[in-house]
Formats: structure tokens, C-alpha cells, sequence
């Protein structure tokens, strides 16, 4: 072994060992409605070292990264015995897809990936590319992953390589490590974002969809859709209703789609999406919740203003600017909620947050009034309600309790 190998060795391993046991630390959070934490979770310096280096001298006397990994972004997430499992979208420098699982005993540092990425059963050679699972587990026992698949578009004029169709891919597992492969699920558009919901509804199995015209954008697909389902195992769309509408001017006009597999409480079922607008500067995503009833998981029962979580400071660059995009969260016995979300499609972070504090956000904070009147009218309605708890000094700030 030459003793540049042997010395770059070292420092490889030795900086990512640094980096997978470093202790992360939640921002200041007086206010607000989350907590974002100081590092992110999972970067694409996480991935294991023996996917992308020869460790022998003989074969890579250079000591030379193999297969190099562009990012670690979408995570699908699970609590799976105590640990807090990341479904990781790993996206290699060829531009393709894998999924890998990262996991850690406390939902917010020291994630550290399994020995080896998820052996996805291959269904068709035309699926080009796979990537944002979203898991469920379900009252029937599975754990499920549904996932983009996509491909080439058949129907693409010769030399156009760019036209593509997207379906949603259907797993399921029992112990996470055997996953059996469903067909992808049949409908009459192309799908992204597709979730499935974790109970039975009128003895069927339930979906969040998200028709589109085309690859990229919505267009005529309306939102977020629901879709009831009678066979897993041959899942077809006979019907869809969408459920979470885009409107003009709102922070999901262009596009929205719902991230995780809804979480349950006691007011209804919690939805965490990510509402997509046009902008001089590109495309912005952020991320918004929504509310549905218990008893009719597609009717909405309240949806706040706006967005929950936007790009801030380094979050907003990377590979695809000004975008926060999650499709993996978990709740504790406790309540406490970790929401994984990705920044710029480039790494992983966490925000924590509980079911008291979003379901308040929930249903407290007012819906879009869709026009900038009906801003101004709840702005107003607020500083007369302080009216009575506060006083308001000359400078128009907020001065001494009188109650
Ligand atoms: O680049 C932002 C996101 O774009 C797509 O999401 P959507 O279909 O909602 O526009 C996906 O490719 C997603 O992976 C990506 O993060």
C-alpha cells in the first residue's frame, strides 16, 4: 500500500467518522412552530465509504472515488424498533436514483446508513429513474413504499429526450429488508407524489394522488386528489376527487402535492404538502399542512394561510434552488413530531414540532382569503383583538399588558 493511499484512507475514514457522531443542536424556536436544528441530517457525505471507494491499493492505486453521489434528498420515514428510519432518495452523479436506509436513535443526529441500499425489485427495463417513497404502514400489517417510477416517454418525437411519463411504483415489506414489488398503480394520468393512507376507508385501500398532464407540470390536475382502491395487488384509479385545490395567487398555485402518509390525531387526520409557485426566479417550494375530517379523510376541515416552512439562509441553494420538499415525517407516543425535509434537492434536514402545536397552527390560523383585502382584514381584526390585552405605545409597537 503506497503511503498517499494509506494517508488518504485515513482521512477519509477518520473525517466521516467526525461527521456521522457529531451532536446536533435545535435554533432558537421562541414563537415558532417548529424547531429547525443546526446541521442537516443526512448529506451525501453520510453515504457509506465502501459504495464509493476501491479500499484496495492494487485496483485503485490512487485511491479515487469510484461512484460518486450527487445528493441525499426526499426521504421517505419510519419508526421501525425504537429507531428512527430515513428511506433516503440517493442520487448519483449519473443522475439516477437509489434508495437507501439511514437510521438513528434519536431522530436528529448520528444518522448512519444500512450495509446496503434497498434491493428494489426491477419490474420493467423501461423505468429509467425511482425516487421520493413515501412509506405507510398500513392496518394490514404491510409496510408500504410507493415511489415515482419513471421513464422515457414512448410517444416522445424521435430526438426528444427530455419527454417523460411518470406512475407511481407500489412495495411492501414485513421486516424492511424483503420487499415484494407490486405493478405500478394504473391510471389515467401521469402521477407524482402518490401516498398511500394508512386504513381501510369503505373496505378499500385509500391513495393521495397527484394528477398531472404532464411531467412537469399540473396544469388541468386541480391539486391533490383521493382515490379509493379495491385491489393492492392489481391498483387501479377508476375515480379520483381532488381534495386540496391550487388557487391563483396562493403559494400552491402552479403545483402542489402531498408529502407524507397523513398522521392521525385526535381533531383529524394531519397532512403535511408542498405547494409550488412560479417565480422570475425559477420555481419556489415550500411546504403547508392541512387538516381532514377523522371520519372522511377527504374532506378538508381546515387548511391555514401560506406556508409552514420556506427556504431560509443555506436552504435555499443547491442543486435545485429555493425548494423544501418533504415526504417523510414521524410521530412519538408523546407527540412529538420530526418532519424530515429536504433543502434545494440536496440534503436532508429535520424540524421538530408536535401534534398540540400543529394542530393549533391548524385550526388558529386563519384560511387564505385569497385577495390582499382579506389580508388587510385579519390583520386588523387581530390588532383589535390585542386591543384589549395590550396596550400600544406612539411608535405603533407593543407596550405595556394591561391585563
Ligand atoms: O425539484 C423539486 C421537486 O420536483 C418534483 O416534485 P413535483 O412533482 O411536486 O414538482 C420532484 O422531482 C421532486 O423529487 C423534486 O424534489
Amino acid at each position: 500500500m503506497s503511503e498517499s493511499f494509506e494517508r488518504q484512507q485515513t482521512y477519509i475514514v477518520e473525517t466521516q467518522r467526525l461527521l456521522l457522531e457529531k451532536t446536533n443542536v435545535g435554533l432558537s424556536d421562541t414563537g415558532k412552530i417548529v424547531t429547525r436544528y443546526l446541521n442537516p441530517v443526512v448529506t451525501k457525505e453520510h453515504i457509506p465509504l465502501s459504495w464509493r471507494y476501491d479500499f484496495n491499493p492494487l485496483t485503485n492505486p490512487h485511491f479515487l472515488e469510484r461512484i460518486a453521489f450527487n445528493s441525499t434528498m426526499n426521504a421517505g420515514a419510519l419508526h421501525w424498533k425504537g429507531k428512527y428510519l430515513l428511506f433516503v432518495r440517493v442520487e448519483g452523479v449519473d443522475r439516477k436514483s437509489i434508495f437507501a436506509i439511514a437510521e438513528s436513535d434519536n431522530g436528529v443526529d448520528n444518522f448512519h446508513f444500512w450495509e446496503h441500499p434497498l434491493l428494489l425489485p426491477d419490474l420493467d427495463e423501461a423505468e429509467t429513474n425511482v425516487y421520493d417513497l413515501r412509506l405507510t404502514a398500513h392496518e394490514d400489517g404491510w409496510v408500504y413504499g410507493i415511489f415515482c417510477s419513471e421513464q422515457h416517454a414512448p410517444d416522445a418525437a424521435p430526438g426528444d429526450l427530455s419527454s417523460a411519463v411518470a406512475s407511481a411504483g407500489i412495495i411492501r415489506s414485513k421486516d424492511l429488508i424483503h420487499w415484494d414489488r407490486l405493478p405500478n398503480l394504473k391510471a389515467n394520468s401521469q402521477q407524482r407524489n402518490v401516498v398511500l393512507h394508512p386504513e381501510f376507508v369503505e373496505g378499500k385501500y385509500a391513495f393521495y394522488t397527484r394528477p398531472q398532464d404532464d411531467f412537469i407540470l399540473a396544469k388541468s390536475g386541480g391539486g391533490i386528489g383521493w382515490a379509493l382502491v379495491d385491489d393492492i395487488s392489481n391498483a387501479v384509479i377508476s375515480q379520483e376527487k381532488i381534495i386540496n385545490k391550487r388557487f391563483y395567487h396562493t403559494i400552491k398555485e402552479l403545483k402542489n402535492g402531498e408529502g407524507p402518509a397523513p398522521l392521525k390525531t385526535d381533531r383529524g387526520w394531519l397532512h403535511l404538502a408542498h405547494g409550488v409557485r412560479g417565480t422570475a426566479a425559477g420555481l419556489r417550494y415550500v411546504l403547508y399542512l392541512y387538516l381532514t375530517s377523522l371520519e372522511d379523510p377527504s374532506e378538508l376541515v381546515a387548511e391555514p394561510a401560506g406556508y409552514l416552512m420556506a427556504p431560509e439562509g443555506e436552504e435555499r441553494v443547491g442543486d435545485v434552488s429555493n425548494v423544501l420538499f418533504s415526504n417523510g415525517w414521524i410521530m412519538d407516543a408523546d407527540g412529538t413530531v420530526y418532519i424530515y425535509y429536504a433543502s434545494s434537492d440536496t440534503r436532508i434536514h429535520v424540524a421538530v414540532s408536535s401534534v398540540a402545536k400543529l394542530l393549533d397552527y391548524c385550526l388558529n390560523t386563519a384560511e387564505d382569503g385569497l385577495r390582499s383585502a382579506e389580508s388587510l382584514r385579519k390583520v386588523i381584526h387581530l390588532i383589535d383583538h390585542n386591543a384589549a390585552y395590550v396596550g400600544n405605545n406612539s411608535n405603533g409597537t407593543i407596550g405595556r399588558l394591561t391585563k
